[in-house]
């Protein structure tokens, strides 16, 4: 029988959760780099496995933002947000962090939501099994009793984690078209993957001060896709290392985006990138609406 559930992958910047939820997907869609705070927005993967439709929430990751950074308090808010439409949490734990103070914080406030949570222990290729088995029993130590271990990078445990979430699924029938992936529009998606590129290619700080804005997506008549964004800065000099000598970044990152989006859209794509600076981007709410990043959300 057709059955269906949502699933919130949360945890703390870096857990793993996005190479968690493309491993789960069997795809790439959520975006994923070394650096904390990659993922920004929550974003559904839909993930069959045999009769069951999982809706899949990749959310950002959970951590104390500072008072004075809007855009902190929108990633934080935005995880905590899809938890309202979870029936399920996945806690997903680095298993070289393990539960320390942070994640003992987190899953303490997890458990506020009166939600039945799983933790998955991830990045178990990395560690010793003396480090992995320590957060086993902290854990236990804690009362939870559902505890996965698994390496989302080398999908090592992830089929069984698979079953084991669409057992927790139980609302009658399917939501989306089988072939639906995500509900996520694709300019969205478009410019996040522009994003990873600037994440992984660029150092320190730029990452963070940047935001990268689908201005247009056409699909044209011979089926390819034409995009334009725009990636915004918050200085001159940011503008220019993005741009590169002779602009030799931005080509690279384009080029790497272009092929992503490609590969999702299933259709040739033409990328098309400016870089403008917009001095005040990262304090004006206002301005978080137009640049495909979520409207301050209200409540917890
Ligand atoms: N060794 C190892 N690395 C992993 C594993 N899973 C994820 N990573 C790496 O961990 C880093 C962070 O991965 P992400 O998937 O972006 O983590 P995230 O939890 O989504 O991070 P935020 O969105 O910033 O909160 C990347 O460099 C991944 O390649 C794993 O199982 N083993
Ligand atoms: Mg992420």
């Amino acid at each position: 029988m057709k059955k269906h559930g949502t699933i919130a992958i949360v945890g703390a910047p870096n857990a793993g959760k996005s190479t968690l939820t493309n491993a789960l997907l069997g795809q790439k869609l959520s975006i994923v780099s070394p650096k904390v705070q990659t993922t920004r927005n929550s974003i559904r993967a839909i993930v069959i496995e045999k009769e069951t439709q999982m809706i899949v929430i990749d959310t950002p990751g959970i951590f104390i933002p500072r008072d004075d950074k809007i855009l902190e308090r929108i990633i934080v808010k935005s995880a905590w947000q899809a938890l309202r439409d979870a029936d399920h949490i996945l806690f997903l734990v680095d298993a070289a962090v393990g539960m320390n103070r942070e994640n003992l914080r987190i899953i303490e406030d997890l458990r506020k939501e009166n939600l039945p949570m799983t933790v998955v222990i991830n990045k178990i290729d990395a560690v010793r099994k003396s480090l992995i088995l320590e957060s086993f029993a902290k854990l236990s130590d804690l009362g939870v009793e559902d505890i996965l271990p698994i390496s989302a990078l080398n999908n090592d445990g992830v089929d069984k984690l698979k079953i084991f979430l669409s057992e927790k699924c139980v609302n009658p029938e399917w939501i989306y078209d089988e072939d639906q992936i995500t509900d996520a529009p694709m300019r969205f998606i478009a410019s996040e993957l522009t994003r990873e590129k600037l994440f992984l290619k660029l150092n320190q700080e730029l990452p963070y001060s940047l935001t990268v804005k689908t201005d247009s997506y056409d699909v044209l008549d011979n089926g390819q896709i034409k995009i334009r964004q725009t990636i915004y800065v918050t200085k001159e000099s940011q503008k220019s290392i993005v741009v590169g000598k002779k602009g030799s970044m931005i080509k690279e990152v384009g080029e790497e985006s272009r092929k992503d989006m490609a590969k999702i859209a299933g259709a040739k794509v033409h990328l098309f990138l400016f870089v403008k600076v917009k001095e005040g981007w990262m304090n004006d709410v206002e301005s978080y609406e137009i640049m495909d990043i979520e409207k301050m959300p209200k409540g917890k």
